[in-house]
């Protein structure tokens, strides 16, 4: 199924006169204080967050899945979704697919569909932290960390095949995340491991097409729960330096220690030039796939507020790869994808309105108080009208999930699909 623009438009009109008077006063106010509005309006209909492929159906954890009906079962039906999610949103135009989950059986038909919903192909992310059926070797002990070649040799040609598949679908980035460490102190020996791991990173580089990224993510424990090999920022930096210029630091909100400064991490990493891409979620306790800003929202805001001034900093840091990486417990998917994509939007618009010039005055001046006020005003704005704004312009809705619930996409799902459907993810 697909949404259209005319219902879209039908279910707008209910809400057109309260959305522009809300709109109107907020704008003028924001005018008034100096306020761009229609660069931020531009900037926020350009700011668009891959969707990846997993997490379109429901999520699980160890201890069980909860089937949400109605899933996409093919790679056909996940682009659907994505589809949905754009039309109402106008912020999802990226999928970021997983392989071998999606390897595509016919390039042309899966390109044609995505282009005629407007999305591109991101990140390509591989995936050496499951057995696939057949495979030779096992990567129960790691993937490119390996202590057997055959196994590291293995991890390496996959990666080689990902970026094969990605290339077909116009994709220019590679992001790896690995399962590799150890559960028991001396399971590994952490310079040999780290080592292989550069190694076998190098030569994926290699087979890297000229205009690509390679994005090495990282995550502290889990499934590992004694060490893991790629375990912070300070990792990750120094294996994307030991490929080249090409390779980058990929932040996952998700993979830090509690109370870890976030912000800070992204401001050092694009003052360098190495922050490569960014995947949304939030936590309470560990790497929790919780919707981005259901938790932290004030966090998601500061680091929000040093990417947009590394964005207007920093030019020798390339744009970066945004996506969404969340699992959808207990949710309806797209309607936590939804609320996610509105989450990301809104802290990006209040870190818009961070008056950078009074900020940079209050800390030379050493002036504490008036920092905390710069900050704290514009992260108080309401600018879920600029939201509307910004989705309206281009055909989108002014409340997605009351258009999506009112036009019953799950219910015309799970006619269209049934209810046993199960979608490949995390
Ligand atoms: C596992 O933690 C994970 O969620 C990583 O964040 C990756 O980005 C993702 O899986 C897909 O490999
Ligand atoms: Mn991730």
């Amino acid at each position: 199924m697909n949404v259209t623009k005319q219902q879209i438009q039908d279910e707008n009109k209910k809400h057109l006169d309260a959305h522009h008077n809300s709109y109107n006063y907020l704008a003028d106010s924001l005018t008034k204080n100096g306020h761009n509005v229609d660069h931020i309006l531009k900037q926020l209909s350009d700011f668009q967050v891959a969707i990846p492929s997993w997490a379109l159906g429901a999520g699980g954890t160890r201890f069980g899945r909860f089937s949400f009906y109605g899933e996409p079962s093919t790679l056909e039906q996940k682009i659907d979704d994505i589809g949905i999610l754009h039309s109402l949103t106008q912020t999802a135009g990226a999928v970021s697919l997983h392989i071998p989950w999606d390897i595509p059986s016919d390039y042309k038909a899966i390109k044609e569909k995505a282009d005629q919903l407007d999305i591109k192909f991101d990140a390509v992310n591989s995936n050496t932290f499951q057995d696939q059926t057949n495979a030779k070797e096992s990567y129960k002990f790691g993937s490119l960390s390996n202590t057997s070649k055959a196994v590291r040799d293995q991890a390496i040609q996959h990666n080689l095949d990902v970026i094969d598949i990605g290339n077909k679908l116009g994709s220019k980035a590679l992001t790896v995340w690995l399962a590799d460490g150890s559960s028991f102190p001396g399971q590994n020996n952490f310079q040999t491991a780290f080592q292989n791991t550069q190694d076998s990173l190098i030569e994926i580089y290699q087979g890297l097409p000229q205009d690509w990224k390679l994005l090495v993510e990282y995550k502290p424990y889990e499934p590992n729960f004694y060490s893991t090999v790629i375990q912070d920022w300070g990792a990750s930096l120094m294996l994307a330096n030991g490929c080249g210029d090409k390779a980058y630091t990929l932040v996952d909100l998700g993979h830090h220690l509690p109370n870890t400064n976030i912000e800070q991490i992204v401001a050092i990493l694009q003052l360098k030039g190495k922050l490569g891409g960014f995947h949304f979620n939030d936590s309470k306790y560990g790497d929790d796939d919780l919707t981005v800003g259901s938790i932290k929202p004030y966090a998601l805001f500061l680091i929000f507020n040093e990417l947009v001034y590394g964005i207007e900093n920093n030019p020798q840091n390339p744009d970066l790869a945004w996506m969404i990486d969340a699992s959808h417990n207990i949710k309806d998917p797209l309607e936590d994808l939804i609320q996610s994509l509105e989450a990301i939007q809104e802290a990006y618009a209040k870190a818009m309105l961070v008056d950078q010039v009074a900020l940079k005055a209050a800390q030379m001046d050493n002036d504490v108080v008036k920092c905390q006020e710069l900050l704290q005003e514009a992260y108080r704005t309401d600018v879920r009208p600029l939201l509307a704004a910004a989705r309206l312009q281009t055909g989108g809705a002014i409340n997605p999930i009351n258009s999506y619930r009112l036009l019953s996409v799950r219910d015309q799902l799970i006619k269209e699909r049934g209810k046993n459907t199960i979608a490949t993810g995390l």
